[in-house]
């Protein structure tokens, strides 16, 4: 049998490199964004629909008969405040509505660190500071991913549907500075917790940090590692390469002081 799985934003840095990585025999992935990803390879399993995840007819459309929905779509940084309104909160309405109406059983939120961006990294117990940790959002951008989470906690206890919010730390090729040392996620591993979510039996709402299993890392592992994510990646080969300045100490970075509703 085919799983069809809708991925937002699949022309967004993140989507763009899930695209081969999530690629599996029996599985069409089945990609969103308001810029129209590529067109098929030759042979590749995959559907293209130009749409913004605000569109409710464009989503409900998307989302008959797939499976899951890896929703990474919206505005990755910090942005004037309707447009983050719109595109990140309502957007993910929009989503897990349409999701719930085709009843899709499995949605994967791309939520981010900045959800949390005021823990200083002397407040991280043994262990790691908590997935799951009180909201702490340093930009509208971050109380944008708060609100994604609690509109997955709301679908999941309304309808049932599973749905796990991903605290991404920075998902790119490489670590760029020290404070990504802490924070990066391989794209390798990206697509490990990915598959693990979509995998997992029965997650019901969860909240899980998206890193690598990072040298430097403060942020738990645990939650990850309770459904099925095993990163195996680790920032510390780059620690050479990378300027060791600024010294953040913020788990946020310089999204924690930058004005407030300005484009980044
Ligand atoms: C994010 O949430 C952003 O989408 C990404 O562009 C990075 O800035 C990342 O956080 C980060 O904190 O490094």
């Amino acid at each position: 049998m085919t799983q069809t799985v809708l991925i937002t934003g699949a022309n967004g840095g993140v989507g763009r490199l899930m695209r081969t990585r999530l690629a599996r025999e029996g599985r069409v992935l089945r990609l969103l964004d308001v810029v129209r990803p590529e067109d098929p390879a030759e042979g590749e399993a995959v559907e293209i629909i130009e749409a913004s995840v605000t569109d409710e007819a464009a989503m409900r459309a998307a989302c008959e008969g797939a499976e899951a929905v890896i929703h990474l779509g919206g505005i990755s940084v910090e942005a004037p405040w309707d447009g983050i309104l719109s595109a990140n909160i309502d957007g993910t309405r929009v989503v897990l509505e349409a999701a719930r109406d085709a009843g899709v059983a499995r949605v994967v939120l791309a939520s981010s660190n900045h959800a949390a961006g005021f823990y200083d990294l002397d407040e991280a117990p043994e262990g790691g500071l908590p997935a799951d940790a009180f909201p702490r959002p340093d930009t509208y951008y971050g109380v944008s991913k708060v609100a994604m989470e609690a509109l997955g906690s709301l679908f999941h206890d309304r309808y049932g549907i599973d749905v796990t919010a991903l605290r991404i730390g920075s998902c790119f090729e490489k670590p760029w500075d020290r404070r990504s040392l802490w924070t990066w996620m391989s794209p390798d591993d990206c697509a490990r917790l990915l598959e693990a979510c979509l995998a997992t039996p029965g997650p019901g709402f969860r909240v899980v940090w998206g890193i690598s299993r990072n040298t430097r890392r403060w942020w738990s592992l645990a939650e990850g590692e309770a459904i099925g994510y095993h990163p195996q990646d680790d920032s510390e080969i780059y620690a050479a390469e990378v300027p060791q300045e600024p010294a953040e100490r913020l788990a946020g970075g310089k999204f924690c002081s930058t004005p407030l509703g300005e484009h980044m």
